[in-house]
């Protein structure tokens, strides 16, 4: 620790994680959601040197500092003392207000379960059922979840609730659901015939029980195979007492693999191989991308419910804190600084870091087989089969062309229900991934780099965040990415995207 911050209001919020202190210091509260002509389009256009702070951002979020010990939200930069609390910007707090709570959790791609009070009790319906969740556009697979995907909607509390769960089971099978991680009544902990009698088919089952802990928990069916169809949600407990620093942004990742073989759309629970990568319940690059305001403060969690495969998770441009594993929080004493964390199966992490570094980054899992379905992509001997080594020693400037097409019979699978050969990507498919407004403005080929357990961390000025998120004006493609590179790159040098790549050929 040290102990060279001027700031004491600060420094004591953060040593006692409370917001009380900070709330009386930040005198005027900033906006939540600033207006874009509030002074950001200055910018616009600009090509010159880099840019620092933005001084508009900086004076509407006036109860938070731009730069702590040397490290600042709004560019690369780490600061000099391992040991100072702000290293890496640890405990740099968000701009979100004290008096707001904790930042709502957001798991793109998946609802939210909604919850009725009855006798200060949180009442969910939970309904254990078999869905068909679309992977990828036009890629619907028949899987098991809860009330109408996997991963289950997402049952979101807070510290010292009691829930009642009831749980209606319209599987053609018996099943039950643990909630796993509580510190429940052993008969509520969902243990198929441990602790319960298994829930049969049109048979309702109710869990009632007190929240005493907080952190990443989530819950899934206590019938070992039957997770691997899919039977899991996040269940997300926040803080009673909050606890410091404040983030503005609070995500969740879900990481599954199935088996889905030629002809099937059906799970094979029995495979030790598995070929379809989900994050939330869908592929790259239909998983839908976080997208944060530069500055902010970010948590994610990361969640793998994956049958037998570990995932270590990668995210480009930043280096996040690891402050917390499944069930709980560390000290700040213990977070470790990482750009990759490996999640083992029911596992989960939770990162946080300041966004200072804007961009479109990739955020994956680095098992180069997870990086894709079907553990293909056209590139290596596998596209080059008609070629011999004397052809491409014959001339070393030139070597021979490859054939860019899918018609290489290598990966011919008769009625696979995916192109083997890399991802088809028809009009249609190319369609449903650019209809989501956290794609826009990205470079036109952003799709083809995000397949399998592959998303991406947008962090945008604010009033690029406004222009993408909020409006509805027309946003070219590549666009928000080339003003990026304007304002914090060197745009002499880049160069964007073909509009027409082949999406089915490359
Ligand atoms: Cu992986």
């Amino acid at each position: 620790m040290t102990h060279e911050s001027t700031d004491n209001g600060r420094r004591e919020f953060l040593k006692q994680g409370t917001f009380a202190v900070v709330a009386l210091s930040a005198g005027t509260a900033m906006a939540q959601e600033p207006s874009p002509a509030a002074g950001h389009q200055h910018h616009e256009g600009h090509s010159g040197p880099k840019l620092t702070t933005p001084p508009s951002v900086e004076h509407q979020h006036d109860h938070v500092a731009a730069e702590y010990d040397g490290f600042s939200r709004y560019v690369p930069s780490r600061g000099n003392d391992p040991d100072s609390d702000y290293y890496i910007g640890k405990l740099v707090p968000g701009f979100r207000k004290p008096e707001d709570g904790p930042a709502p959790f957001e798991a793109p791609d998946l609802d939210k379960l909604p919850f009725v009070m009855k006798d200060g009790v949180k009442e969910f319906h939970l309904v254990p059922q078999s869905v068909e969740q679309e992977f990828l556009p036009g890629y619907k697979m028949n899987v098991w979840g809860f009330n109408g995907s996997t991963p289950g909607p997402t049952i979101e509390v807070t510290q010292g609730d009691r829930v009642r769960i009831i749980v209606t089971n319209e599987l053609p099978e018996e099943t039950t659901v643990h909630w796993h991680g509580f510190e429940l009544p052993v008969q509520y902990d969902g243990s198929h015939t441990l602790t319960q009698n298994p829930i049969k088919p049109g048979q309702t089952f109710v869990y009632e029980f007190d929240i005493h802990e907080y952190g990443t928990f989530w819950y899934h069916t206590h019938v070992a195979m039957q997770e691997t169809h899919g039977m899991v949600g996040w269940m997300i407990v926040h803080p009673a007492k909050p606890v410091g620093p404040p983030v503005d942004r609070d995500f969740g990742l879900l990481f599954q693999n199935f088996a889905i073989l030629p002809n099937q759309t059906v799970n094979d629970s029995w495979s030790m191989d598995w070929n379809w990568h989900t994050i939330n319940g869908r592929s790259g690059p239909y998983a839908t991308p976080l997208v944060v305001k530069h500055g902010e403060r970010v948590r994610v969690r990361i969640m793998d419910f994956s049958p037998v495969q570990h995932h270590p998770i990668h995210l480009h441009g930043h280096t996040f804190w690891v402050t917390g594993h499944e069930g709980a929080r560390m000290p700040s004493s213990a977070w470790v600084p990482r750009n990759t964390e490996l999640i083992a199966v029911a596992q989960a992490s939770d990162f946080e870091f300041i966004a200072n570094n804007p961009g479109d980054w990739m955020f994956h899992c680095h098992m180069t087989h997870h990086m894709m379905n079907h553990m293909v992509k056209d590139v290596g001997p596998h596209i080059r089969q008609t070629d011999n080594v004397d052809q491409y020693l014959a001339n070393l400037d030139s070597r021979p062309a490859v054939r860019m097409t899918h018609d290489d019979p290598g990966f011919a699978v008769p009625g696979y229900p995916q192109g083997m050969k890399g991802m088809d990507m028809s009009d249609e498919f190319m369609k449903a991934i650019w209809s989501r407004r956290e794609f826009m403005g990205m470079r036109a080929t952003a799709a083809m780099s995000l397949m399998g357990l592959m998303t991406t961390m947008r962090v945008l000025p604010e009033d690029l965040y406004h222009r993408v998120m909020k409006t509805d004006e027309t946003i070219e493609k590549g666009s928000i990415f080339a003003e990026i590179v304007n304002r914090f790159g060197n745009p002499a040098d880049y160069k964007k995207a073909p509009m027409h790549m082949m999406h089915g050929g490359m």
